[in-house]
């Protein structure tokens, strides 16, 4: 029996997928079907498949063509199945010639011609592409942001509306709309990334909104929980997306940890610190940054998501900038539960370890420094023999997976929720407390 492996991601499977899987079939007796999982998907940089991989499982078993169906998961499987299934031909489109002439020691490898004119990505693309138009003051913040369209289908940044357009134009590419006018931003696109001061962003979410555009914004998106509801609510009765931007809580090693604490992997969570701190645009004089406004809800993301926003008590510590009284240069913050604790630090003017750790009743988690933008974290135990230790993908810090969920859920008009309204609510409301300096302790 002559056995064929081939593999893909079969993303609303077409007619060249079809083409190949019959000539793939045609070369032997038994045909092995490596359908790619989201995860290596998302390591070889793939991100914009649309179907899941068990819809895309379903649609290769549909064809009647595969004998046998496996999932391809890491880098360097191929040689294992190959071993594993003892596959006689290895065979591909002819988009991948020459790359996998390694497999020649294990099988025979065949490339078979690529069905012209149609692509997965020419179905994606012909849904209408979103506009999208960039508000903010921040050239360091822009300047990443407008760089990750490209990694997104179905979005297109096409201009900039900002106070600073002097200073800005030395790093923006040429948009077609470039203004100071939000208005004129506004009437030339689908929707808004809100990158402005933090006192601003309420007034331009609310905009925006009244203007039935969708808005993903910098986060804090308010100074004021009462203020947030408002903009939800506006948002929800309008069916449009209003989508909180922490680039972390896409990422997908974030991700993971939070559904690994879920599963109990380390038994019940007792403690949670989180640091984050940064001085590299602290003597920036146009840097009007605080510690809270920069830093507080990556640091909150963690407590909120873990251990809830009923927290029974919590203390501000904040130590303002000599200079200007309304800068906090760090601010530390504790957060008292039925049956745990959290603490965070934050710092624009100070410099600590940027990690966080999670302990729990069996175990603790430890992401290193700088943990809000890592691809990496550790399971510890007693005994070190258990601990375990998880490597992901992540690209772009994060912001074009932010860019793809805010775009999928306008395509899909759902919001996919990765951070809650609820954890929103009370990162704004932590907000307006440092704003007010209530509760909070002056060092
Ligand atoms: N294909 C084709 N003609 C097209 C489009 C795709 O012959 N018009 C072939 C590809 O060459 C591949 C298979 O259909 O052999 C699946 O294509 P994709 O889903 O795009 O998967 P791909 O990223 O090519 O994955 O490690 C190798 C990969 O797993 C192959």
């Amino acid at each position: 029996m002559v056995k064929v492996i081939t593999y893909g991601t079969y993303d609303l499977l077409h007619y060249g997928h079809i083409r190949l899987l019959e000539r793939a079939k045609a070369l032997g007796d038994y045909l092995i079907v490596g359908v790619t999982s989201d995860d290596f998907d998302r390591t070889r940089g793939k991100i914009n498949v649309q179907q899941s991989l068990a819809e895309r499982i379903e649609a290769v078993k549909s064809t009647g063509l595969a004998d046998q169906i496996i999932v391809e998961e890491y880098e360097g499987q191929k040689i294992d199945d190959i071993k594993r299934y003892g596959v006689d031909i290895f065979t591909v489109g002819s988009d991948w010639e020459g790359q996998f002439d390694y497999l020649k020691d294990y099988c025979k490898i065949i490339y078979l011609e690529r069905t012209e004119g149609i692509s997965s990505s020419d179905i994606r693309s012909k849904e209408r592409e979103l506009t999208m138009g960039i508000v903010g003051d921040y050239a360091s913040y822009i300047n990443k942001f407008q760089q990750e369209d490209k990694y997104v289908n179905g979005i297109k940044i096409v201009g900039i509306c900002t106070e600073n357009l002097e200073e800005m134009n030395k790093n923006i590419k040429t948009f077609p709309v470039i203004t100071k006018s939000y208005n004129e931003l506004l009437k030339s696109v689908d929707s808004v990334y809100v990158s402005a001061n933090l006192e601003n962003r309420y007034e331009l979410i609310k905009h925006a909104l009244d203007e039935n555009k969708h808005v993903l914004s910098a986060s804090p998106m308010c100074q004021n929980e009462k203020e947030l509801k408002e903009l939800f609510d506006l948002a929800n009765n309008k069916k449009l997306i209003l989508m909180e931007g922490v680039k972390t809580a896409y990422s997908t090693a974030y991700s993971r940890l939070l559904l690994l604490v879920k599963a109990g992997q380390i038994g019940k969570v007792i403690s949670i610190d989180v640091t984050c701190t940064d001085m590299r645009y602290s003597s920036d004089k146009d840097y009007k940054m605080k510690s809270f406004e920069r830093w507080g809800s990556n640091a909150l993301l963690p407590i909120f998501q873990i251990l809830g926003t009923d927290y029974k008590n919590h203390r501000i510590i904040a130590h303002f900038s000599d200079s200007q009284k309304s800068q906090d240069e760090f601010t530390k913050i504790d957060f008292i539960y039925d049956n745990a604790v959290a603490s965070l630090k934050v710092a624009e003017g100070a410099k600590s370890e940027g990690e966080l750790i999670i302990t729990g009743t069996k175990g603790y988690i430890y992401v290193p420094a700088p943990w809000w933008k890592t691809d990496y974290f550790e399971i510890r135990f007693e005994n070190q023999n258990d601990n375990r230790r998880f490597f992901y993908q992540l690209d772009g810090e994060g912001i074009r997976y932010e860019l793809l969920a805010f775009t999928r859920s306008i395509q899909e008009e759902k919001k996919i929720e990765y951070i809650d309204e609820k954890t929103s609510i009370s990162i704004s409301k932590i907000a307006r407390e440092i704003k007010e300096n209530k509760n909070v302790i002056e060092i």
